[in-house]
């Protein structure tokens, strides 16, 4: 749960190398260390760094009996983290992309003053049993390679970012605090349950009350207890951009909890709808959703992986223009403040693991199986509420065809189901269909296929031949409804070439078309989405198929529209408007306007 409390933010950090040989550098905190400074050696650098900061902790902070709890919490740092406060550690914790945080009222109220030092450890190392797995690869022939030499090997297509990525806050609880709430919604015409439970640390005589607000705070229902049902008349149901003219209904759940001295209050937004998968559709509020959006990445210059709260709006405002109602969250879970963002406008989300890359037969084993059990654990705690969040992705493009992607992927998906009912689970897989040993445990097929480009480069005449029998014999095998989850091809901005030829912007949008004629097929049969690869173009390690990074976005690094950017404006809101019509939901007239 993230901190709805009294929240300081701790800014200008410092790292510092390990053996302080080297000069102490400014970093600034959200954001990876790679691409601050000019030094090519930090931008490639594998292994340990360190950053610390002073902060002053408000004297309330520290007395008080009882004295308030305090927490150092970060959003996210990559990969491997140490915390240390005044010299004591607090926390260390594996993973890159998902929240940790440490109870440091001990040390800080125990020390004589208000000055507390924050000491992070971070290691951006990636080995078989790591998630996104990697591995280092020692080069030891000395003709060849200077002493001591060692690469970083992934199997994933991104730039390995590292450093404190997502924003660091200190804030405080009572002693008795409120640690989880657990919300479910089920709804039929005119009435709707909400279903809670609400977890309270640090005492037993606690008293809870609930009261549901609507979005003029009108309280429309009210509970007692830590487990039970809020029962809403005339609901206003939670529905995704486009399907509905106010997208995203949001109420607001508070939560008090009242134990003998001291009482603590949570606020949740709460968005009430429901998902279902048939043989053939998905269903949001029992009507069938279309995904028709895009494949992200959290990138950009300068700040790699680090937030960036401009960049974030803007892709907010992109997405609404190109009337995409959905993204997944490749290869990683993105920041919460993404993820607030969706819930607000309805952008429904596939929020994946940072399971890419599964690619070696150690990382099948139990050790890499743990660690995969306790990162969904820790992204279920996350996204469990989000009403934007429709379906788990375990993993990218595993080798799923090997003999232990079976169990790997069968404890995996039955962990996560287990973990949250309320909703499908699914990895995504570029595995032959008669291969593929995780398929028979997921709920929709998410398929990637990039035929014209990795397969039969040039050859956009082949699109329709081959997208129509990979749809037809997933779906003959397994009678799943599909997703493609990827279909792209790289466009260098500015590049031009008629007819079409690789790289150019006019094959980028000659390959959208040719699968779009194939997806207006099937999708009146049972393919329920479409996913662009890439929404914008990304960094990657470099190599002789990348020209600085991939460049599959629709739009460049920069966010501004490649003509592909079009085609598929145009598409989407086709897509919308039918759909719309269809269920007989009215769309937004302004957003229609603005399109035309
Ligand atoms: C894929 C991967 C994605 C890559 C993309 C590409 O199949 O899932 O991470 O970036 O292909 O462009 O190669």
């Amino acid at each position: 749960m993230s901190p709805g409390r009294d929240a300081g933010f701790a800014q200008r950090w410092y790292r510092r190398p390990l053996r302080q040989t080297g000069p102490v550098i400014d970093m600034p905190v959200p954001a990876s260390f790679n691409d601050i400074t000019q030094d090519p050696s930090l931008e490639n650098y594998i292994g340990w760094v360190w950053y610390e900061k002073e902060v002053l902790l408000p004297l309330r902070w520290l007395q008080g009996d009882p004295a308030p709890r305090v927490v150092l919490r970060f959003g996210s740092a990559h990969y491997y983290s140490i915390v240390w406060v005044n010299g004591v550690q607090v926390v260390e914790h594996e993973g890159g992309h998902l929240p940790f945080e440490a109870d440091i009222s001990s040390v800080v109220q125990g020390s004589p003053d208000t000055l507390c030092r924050i000491t992070v450890a971070l290691n951006n190392t990636l080995t078989p049993h790591t998630l996104p797995p990697g591995s280092i690869q020692y080069m030891t022939d000395k003709s060849r390679y200077p002493k001591n030499y060692f690469v970083q090997n992934t199997r994933f297509d991104f730039f390995n970012y590292a450093g404190i990525h997502r924003p660091v806050v200190l804030y405080t609880t009572p002693a008795a605090y409120i640690d989880d709430i657990t919300v479910t919604t089920t709804s039929s015409d005119s009435v709707a349950m909400v279903q809670y439970q609400v977890a309270v640390v640090g005492s037993t005589a606690n008293s809870l009350s609930l009261s549901l607000r609507d979005q003029e705070g009108k309280v429309v229902a009210t509970a007692d207890g830590p487990v039970g049902e809020l029962k809403v008349l005339n609901p206003n149901l939670w529905w995704p951009y486009l399907m509905h003219e106010n997208p995203g209904y949001l109420y607001s759940l508070e939560v008090n909890g009242i134990s003998s001295c001291v009482c603590d209050v949570y606020t949740l937004p709460v968005g009430i709808r429901t998902v279902h998968v048939t043989s053939t559709q998905f269903l949001i509020n029992g009507r069938p959703f279309y995904f028709h959006g895009v494949n992200k990445h959290e990138d950009a210059d300068i700040r790699g992986k680090g937030l960036d709260w401009p960049l974030i709006v803007k892709d907010f405002n992109l997405l609404r223009w190109l009337g995409a109602n959905s993204f997944r969250t490749s290869h990683y879970p993105y920041a919460e403040e993404i993820m607030d963002l969706c819930d607000v406008y309805g952008i429904v989300v596939i929020d994946e693991s940072p399971g890419v890359g599964i690619k070696l037969p150690e990382s099948f084993g139990n050790k890499s199986l743990q660690h995969h059990l306790a990162v969904m654990e820790e992204l279920v705690r996350r996204d469990k509420n989000r009403p934007s969040v429709v379906m788990w992705s375990v993993a990218n493009e595993p080798a799923s065809e090997l003999p232990p992607a079976a169990h790997y992927f069968k404890t995996v998906i039955a962990h996560t189901k287990a973990l949250d009912p309320s909703r499908p689970v699914t990895f995504v897989t570029d595995a032959n269909y008669a291969l593929d040993r995780g398929a028979p445990y997921v709920d929709v097929i998410c398929v990637n296929s990039y035929f014209s480009w990795y397969h039969d480069p040039g050859h956009l005449e082949v699109i329709p031949v081959q997208l129509t029998a990979q749809f037809e014999n997933w779906y003959k095998t397994y009678q799943k409804p599909i997703i493609q989850s990827e279909y792209g091809a790289d466009s260098v901005p500015g590049l031009h070439s008629d007819p079409p030829l690789m790289f150019s912007e006019e094959y980028q949008q000659a390959m959208l078309r040719a699968y779009h004629s194939i997806f207006d097929k099937k999708r009146k049969e049972y393919v329920i989405g479409e996913l662009i690869w890439n929404f914008a173009d990304f960094m990657t390690n470099q190599g002789t198929t990348r020209v600085l990074g991939n460049k599959k976005g629709i739009f460049t690094r920069q966010r501004q529209p490649k003509a592909a950017a079009f085609v598929l404006r145009d598409r989407y809101w086709k897509i919308a408007n039918e759909s719309s019509l269809k269920s007989n939901c009215k769309g937004s007239t302004q957003d229609k306007r603005v399109h035309n």
